[in-house]
């Protein structure tokens, strides 16, 4: 792919937000890590995934951000960023989603804990879905031809609507089960998966929006980097708070019983 002259502004802006991930991402992981006691034992799991994300998202910005500065050189009149011509690698990006994305529905489905074998199906359905949409994004990812970025982009949304249609009704289903505080925290899940996921395919477009050379790129860019810390870190925080919520809920409804046998002694 054939790299944009950038503005200062451009560059900077799209290399400061790479670093504001990689201290988002490895913040969040050391998080995920120390908070696992607060939540039930079977919560676990969801919470061990949510540092698995983000720490692999973590390398992946390190990454990127020293391919993102390998890749351009200040110019001779210091105002403006020109390619080195050593290429930009945005396969970084697609290799950490099809890692990421079946992670975070694996987690959100853990977390849900719905009965076992529908949960096995649902993630495997969700799972293959996951990786033909991105596997469909990236040939139009890296063409510089406007058609087969439209041509692609339409193919990936094909899995990309069925796992947000999936997960939206799977989501409301296990609403009426929940405790009430529980479902408030669920119907915010369900925003905030819409919300970031349906960022990517917007900065995907951009350039097909007529928003070209450097500012589509540095569009692109800062795009997927945002939607990243809602879909990675803030979306593991949301995982966190409905499992802590659960615990608390579970350990109220446990106590009960134990609490009146002893009295029956
Ligand atoms: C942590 C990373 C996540 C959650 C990545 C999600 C990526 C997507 C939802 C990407 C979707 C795309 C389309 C729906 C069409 C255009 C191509 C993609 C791959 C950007």
């Amino acid at each position: 792919m054939d790299l944009p002259v950038l503005t200062v502004t451009q560059y900077s802006l799209v290399f400061n937000a790479f670093s504001l991930t990689i201290a988002a991402m490895g913040g969040a992981f050391a998080f995920f890590v120390l908070a696992r006691p607060q939540v039930a034992e079977k919560y676990r799991p969801a919470l061990v995934i949510s540092a698995v994300v983000v720490g692999i998202a973590a390398y992946h910005y390190f990454k990127i951000s020293g391919s993102w500065s390998q890749a351009y050189e200040l110019g001779a009149g210091g105002d403006m960023y020109r390619p080195t011509g050593i290429p930009f690698n945005d396969a970084y990006r697609y290799v950490d989603w099809v890692l990421t994305v079946p992670l975070l529905l694996i987690e959100t489905v853990a977390v849900l804990t719905l009965a076992k074998n529908v949960s096995g199906g649902l993630a495997a359905r969700l799972g293959t879905a996951a990786v033909l949409m991105i596997a469909l994004g990236y040939p139009g990812e890296i063409s510089t031809d406007t058609n087969t970025r439209l041509l692609f982009g339409t193919l990936s949304t094909i899995p990309f609507l069925y796992i947000i249609y999936v997960l939206w009704v799977e989501l409301g289903k296990t609403l009426t089960t929940q405790p009430a505080r529980v479902r408030v925290l669920v119907r915010n899940l369900r925003l905030l998966l819409l919300a970031s996921w349906g960022f990517y395919p917007i900065a995907y477009l951009l350039p097909l929006l007529g928003v070209s050379g450097g500012a589509g790129f540095t569009g692109v860019q800062l795009g997927y980097t945002v939607a990243d810390i809602l879909a990675k870190p803030a979306f593991g925080l949301l995982i966190y708070a409905i499992a802590r919520a659960k615990s608390v809920d579970e350990t109220e409804i446990v106590g009960a019983p134990s609490s009146a046998a002893a009295i029956g002694d």
